[in-house]
C-alpha cells in the first residue's frame, strides 16, 4: 500500500495557461521530504538505508497539471557508512531557465546539501503530464534507496476516455536492490578497482521483492475490478538493471512514454532501461483469478551473485472475488512475444524534428578492467564549483571549463543532433537529459531514421545498433546529460550541455540559500560529503 505524502495545497485561481503567455499557477503544493537513514528490508533482507520519510520506494508526490511545487529536503542522515550529503533530482520535469539553479544536479546546477542542513527547491507552474519520479543526483546515492514518484496528472488528458482507474493503486515502480551499501568494500571500491558493477541482490516491485534462499516477502497486490479499464504508470527506479514487463494473460496498451502522449498501441511486454516511463492502460478482461505481473530483469551475470533470480521479480494483478492466493500458472522469467519495438511508438500529436544546425558524435568507451567511462575520450569528473556557478561567474566557452568536465557550449535556438556510433560492448546506456526532451530519430531498434513524427522523451538507449537525437537550444543554462545507470554515470558516462552562457547570466537569479550551499559543503569534512 502506498502513502502519498500530505501535499498541503493553497489554491490559486485556476487559470488555464495561454500559449506564449505567463504561466500561472494552478495551486501551488509544497512538499516535504525527510531524507533519512533507516533499517528496512525490501526483501527480507535487513540493511540501513538512505530513504524518504523511512519508506522504500519514497512516498509519490502527486501533482496536477499547472501546480507549482515547493520541496523542502531535510537532510537527517547519520550513518557513515553512506554518504551523509545529498540533492534531489524532479526526473524528468523542466524547470523554466530563472528557476535553474533548483534542477538539483549535484556540481552542474548545485552543490550537495549537507548533513543537518535543509534546502527548498521551487518550481513555477509544471506545464508538463505524466509519469516522472524523483531521486538522489549526488554519486551513486540513489541506489542507497533515495527514490520515488512523481505523477502529473492532466485534467484535460487526451486519454482520458481509455481508462477508468488512475490512482495511488496503479502506480508500478521497479528497482534493482543491493544488500550491501554503496560504499561497503564490496560495492563502489570493487567496482572502482575492477569495472565490474556489482550485481544486485533482487529487484522491488513497489518496495518489495525476494531473493534466493530468503525469506517468502508478500509479493505487491494490483488490485483490480472485472470489466474495469486501469492506467498503469510503470516507473523504472533502477540504477542498472533493465526490466522487461509483462501481465500474463493481458496486453498492455501504451499511452505515454516518459510524459508524452502517445499514439496507443498495443504490446504484450515491454523492456524499460533504468530511468523510463510509460503509462500502459491494462483491461480486467479474463476470467477473475490471479495473474502474474512479471518483470523479469537483466544486470550482469547472476552467477556472481547466486542471490539474484530474475524469476522473483514479480507482483500479482488479483481480481476482485479471486482468492488471496498466489497465481496457479508457474512464474516465467520470458522472454515473452509480441514485445515494445521502441520505433513502433508515435506521438500523439506528430512534431517534425527540425533540421540539424549542428551534428555531433559521441563515442561511448569503457577503458577494460576499470570503472572508466568516456564520451569522445573524457571521463566526466564533476567539478568542485557547479557548472551554473561558473557561468554566472563568466565562464562561456568549452575553453573555460576543464577537459574533464565535459561541458559542451551550443549556440542559442539552433538544433543539434548527437548521433551515437553502435556500442561495441554489451551494455545499452540509457541517456537521460536534464530540463527538456529530445527527439529521438533513430531509436536503438532500427536503422530508420524518423524526422517527421519522432516521439520525444528524456531517456533513450544507446546500444548495439547505435541512436540518433535531436534537441534544442532555446532554453538557457548548463543541462546534465548522463547514462542513467549510475555505475557508468559515478565513472564518469555524462556530459554537461551547455545553451547560451549570456541569457543564462541575464535570466538566472539565484538565491541566497543557494549561494550558501557551496560555501557550506566545501567547510564540511571530507566523510560528510
Ligand atoms: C546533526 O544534528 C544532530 C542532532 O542535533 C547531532 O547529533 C549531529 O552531530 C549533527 N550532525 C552534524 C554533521 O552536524
Ligand atoms: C556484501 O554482501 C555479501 C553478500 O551479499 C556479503 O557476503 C558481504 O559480507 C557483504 N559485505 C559488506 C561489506 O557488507
Ligand atoms: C530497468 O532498467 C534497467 C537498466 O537499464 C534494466 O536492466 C531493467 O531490466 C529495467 N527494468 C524493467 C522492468 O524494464
Ligand atoms: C528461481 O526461483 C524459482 C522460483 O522459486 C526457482 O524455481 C528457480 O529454481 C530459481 N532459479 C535459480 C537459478 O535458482
Ligand atoms: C547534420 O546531419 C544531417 C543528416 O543526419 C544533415 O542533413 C545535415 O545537413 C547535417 N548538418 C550539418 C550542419 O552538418
Ligand atoms: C582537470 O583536467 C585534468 C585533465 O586535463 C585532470 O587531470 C584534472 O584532475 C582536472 N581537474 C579537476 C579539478 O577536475
Ligand atoms: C531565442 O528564441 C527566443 C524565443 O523564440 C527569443 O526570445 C530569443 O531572443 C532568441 N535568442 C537568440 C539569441 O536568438
Ligand atoms: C539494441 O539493438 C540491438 C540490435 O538490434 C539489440 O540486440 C539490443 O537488444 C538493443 N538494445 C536495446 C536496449 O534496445
Ligand atoms: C555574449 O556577450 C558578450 C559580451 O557582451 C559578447 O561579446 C558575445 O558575443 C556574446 N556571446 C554570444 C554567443 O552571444
Ligand atoms: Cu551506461
Amino acid at each position: 500500500m502506498l502513502h502519498a505524502l500530505v501535499v498541503s495545497a493553497v489554491l490559486l485561481a485556476a487559470l488555464k495557461p495561454a500559449t506564449g503567455a505567463a504561466l500561472q499557477a494552478r495551486a501551488a503544493k509544497h512538499v516535504t521530504l525527510d531524507v533519512v537513514n533507516a533499517k528496512l528490508a525490501p526483501d527480507g533482507f535487513s540493511r540501513s538505508t538512505v530513504v524518504v520519510n523511512g519508506q522504500y520506494p519514497g512516498p509519490p508526490i502527486l501533482l496536477t497539471k499547472g501546480d507549482s511545487l515547493s520541496v523542502t529536503v531535510n537532510n537527517r542522515l547519520t550513518d557513515p557508512t553512506m554518504r551523509r550529503s545529498t540533492s534531489l533530482d524532479l526526473d524528468g520535469l523542466f524547470s523554466t531557465t530563472s528557476e535553474l539553479y533548483d534542477e538539483g544536479s549535484s556540481f552542474v546546477t548545485q552543490c550537495p546539501i549537507g548533513p543537518n542542513a535543509s534546502y527548498t527547491y521551487n518550481h513555477g507552474p509544471i506545464d508538463q503530464a505524466g509519469s516522472f519520479w524523483y531521486h538522489s543526483q549526488l554519486s551513486i546515492q540513489y541506489i542507497d534507496g533515495f527514490r520515488g514518484p512523481l505523477i502529473v496528472y492532466d485534467p484535460e488528458d487526451p486519454h482520458k476516455a481509455l481508462y477508468d482507474v488512475d490512482d495511488l493503486t496503479t502506480i508500478i515502480q521497479m528497482g534493482d536492490w543491493w544488500h550491501n551499501t554503496t560504499l561497503s568494500p564490496t560495492m563502489l571500491p570493487q567496482y572502482e578497482a575492477t569495472g565490474i558493477i556489482p550485481v544486485s541482490d533482487s529487484s522491488t516491485v513497489n518496495g518489495v521483492a525476494r531473493y534466493n534462499g530468503g525469506p517468502a516477502v508478500p509479493w505487491s497486490v494490483v488490485n483490480v475490478v472485472a470489466g474495469k479499464r486501469y492506467r498503469l504508470r510503470l516507473i523504472n527506479e533502477s540504477a542498472r538493471n533493465v526490466v522487461t514487463f509483462n501481465i500474463e494473460g493481458h496486453s498492455l496498451n501504451i499511452i505515454e512514454a516518459d510524459g508524452g502522449n502517445l499514439v496507443p498501441h498495443t504490446v504484450n511486454a515491454l523492456d524499460m532501461l533504468a530511468g523510463q516511463r510509460y503509462s500502459v492502460v491494462v483491461t480486467a478482461n479474463q476470467p477473475v483469478a490471479n495473474y502474474w505481473i512479471q518483470t523479469p530483469f537483466v544486470g550482469g551475470s547472476a552467477a556472481n551473485n547466486l542471490n539474484q533470480n530474475a524469476s522473483l521479480a514479480r507482483a500479482i494483478l488479483r481480481y476482485a472475488g479471486a482468492p488471496i492466493a498466489d497465481p496457479t500458472t508457474p512464474m516465467s522469467a520470458g522472454p515473452f512475444t509480441g514485445s515494445l519495438v521502441e520505433a513502433d511508438l508515435a506521438p500523439l500529436v506528430p512534431q517534425a524534428a527540425p533540421p540539424a544546425d549542428v551534428n555531433m558524435t559521441l563515442d561511448l568507451e569503457v577503458i577494460a578492467g576499470q570503472a572508466i567511462w568516456t564520451v569522445n575520450g573524457v571521463s566526466f569528473l564533476p567539478p568542485k564549483t557547479p557548472t551554473l556557478m561558473q557561468v554566472l561567474e563568466g565562464a562561456s566557452t568549452e575553453a573555460d571549463f576543464n577537459v574533464t568536465e565535459n561541458t559542451f557550449v551550443f549556440p542559442p535556438n539552433k538544433t543539434i543532433q548527437f548521433t551515437f556510433p553502435p556500442n561495441d560492448d554489451d551494455d545499452a546506456h540509457p541517456l537521460h537529459m536534464h530540463g527538456q526532451n529530445f527527439w529521438l530519430v533513430k531509436p536503438n531498434t532500427t536503422d530508420v531514421i524518423n524526422t517527421v513524427n519522432p516521439i520525444k522523451r528524456d531517456t533513450a538507449a544507446a546500444g548495439a545498433n547505435g541512436m540518433i537525437l535531436r534537441f534544442s537550444t532555446d532554453k538557457p543554462g548548463p543541462f546534465h546529460f548522463h547514462c542513467h545507470i549510475f555505475w557508468h554515470y559515478q565513472a564518469g558516462l555524462a556530459t554537461v550541455l551547455l545553451n547560451n552562457a549570456n541569457a543564462t547570466r541575464a535570466e538566472v537569479h539565484p538565491t541566497p540559500a543557494w549561494e550558501a550551499l557551496c560555501p557550506a559543503y566545501s567547510a564540511l569534512p571530507a566523510d560528510l560529503q
